[in-house]
């Protein structure tokens, strides 16, 4: 996966240079020129294991600012905290944003004892194109991960570290229930970097309690409802938003119910807190 850094610490970088581990620094130019290295980046390497060029990026998440990602693990519970089509469909629409591919992995499955409705909202998310995975299902996330780069994201308490520790138990990350013990805040997590895991990269993230549509504007949000566009050529207008308008296809198969009714529902929601 040639030369990556993988973690921050202080004002240096922990760089991965094939199979070896090296502390770098930041060539001086490059914070000159105001050139922020982030964890994800390919980097050169000059002299002294200083980073002395940032390779152009193909992908950039904010929070966590974390450059390069291929898959977004989304990771979400069935209860405890409760399921939340609100917080998936948001978080599916901002990592649709950032080009980066959504896998939804539904924990806690065991805890619930109708999964019914659970299963029938994880059906509908697998109807419309994405790859979804039970958090117990080891070989098939292993090979999901295999030469990617990924990031788990999801609230606070949803599983994210104890599914790592799952699929490599030498991690020992630490999960909700030690750190209550040892008296710290809500997340757990508070640190972004790239772990070796599966022949991959992925990075355990902080929960998050809020996430933004920075940057994007409500023909954005829109065009990331991915099963909106296998309707939309029939609306009316071309530019139809879906709300307010007549002879909205998109309107038309919620009222069917071939749209489900919560992504409607959040796609207003969405467009509304703009
Ligand atoms: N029963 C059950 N408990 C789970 C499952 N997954 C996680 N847990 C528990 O849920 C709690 C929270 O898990 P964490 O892995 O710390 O959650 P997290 O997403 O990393 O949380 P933050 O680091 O705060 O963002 C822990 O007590 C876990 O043991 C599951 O599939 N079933
Ligand atoms: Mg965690
Ligand atoms: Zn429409």
């Amino acid at each position: 996966m040639d030369t990556i850094v993988i973690k921050k610490e202080g004002s240096k970088y922990i760089v991965k240079d094939n199979d070896t581990l090296l502390t770098c620094r930041v060539k001086g130019v490059l914070i000159k020129d105001n050139q922020r290295v982030l964890v994800g980046d390919f980097v050169e390497l000059g002299e002294e294991e200083t980073i002395t060029r940032i390779f152009d990026r193909k992908s950039e998440l904010k929070r966590p600012n974390i450059a390069n990602v291929d898959q977004a693990i989304i990771v979400v519970s069935a209860i405890n905290p409760d399921f939340s089509t609100y917080l998936l469909d948001k978080t599916l629409n901002i990592v649709e944003f950032n080009n980066i591919t959504p896998i939804i992995c539904i924990t806690k499955l065991d805890l619930l004892e109708n999964k019914e409705e659970v299963e029938n909202y994880l059906n509908y998310y697998r109807k419309i194109g994405y790859k979804v995975i039970k958090n117990t299902e080891k070989k098939e996330i292993i090979d999901t991960l295999e030469n990617k780069i990924s990031v788990l994201i999801g609230q606070s308490g949803v599983g994210k570290s104890t599914l790592l520790n799952f699929l490599d138990d030498s991690l020992n990350l630490l999960s909700r229930d030690i750190s209550l013990r040892l008296g710290r805040g809500k997340n757990t997590t508070r640190k972004v970097e790239l772990l070796e895991i599966a022949n991959g990269l992925v990075a355990d993230t902080p929960g998050f309690s809020v996430l933004d549509f920075t940057d994007m504007t409500k023909q954005d949000i829109r065009d990331n409802m991915v099963e909106f566009n296998t309707y939309k050529s029939k609306c009316e207008y071309k530019d139809c938003m879906h709300l307010k308008e007549k002879n909205c296809e998109i309107k038309e198969n919620v009222a069917k119910e071939k749209i489900l009714n919560s992504r409607y529902e959040n796609y207003k929601k969405f467009v509304g807190e703009l």
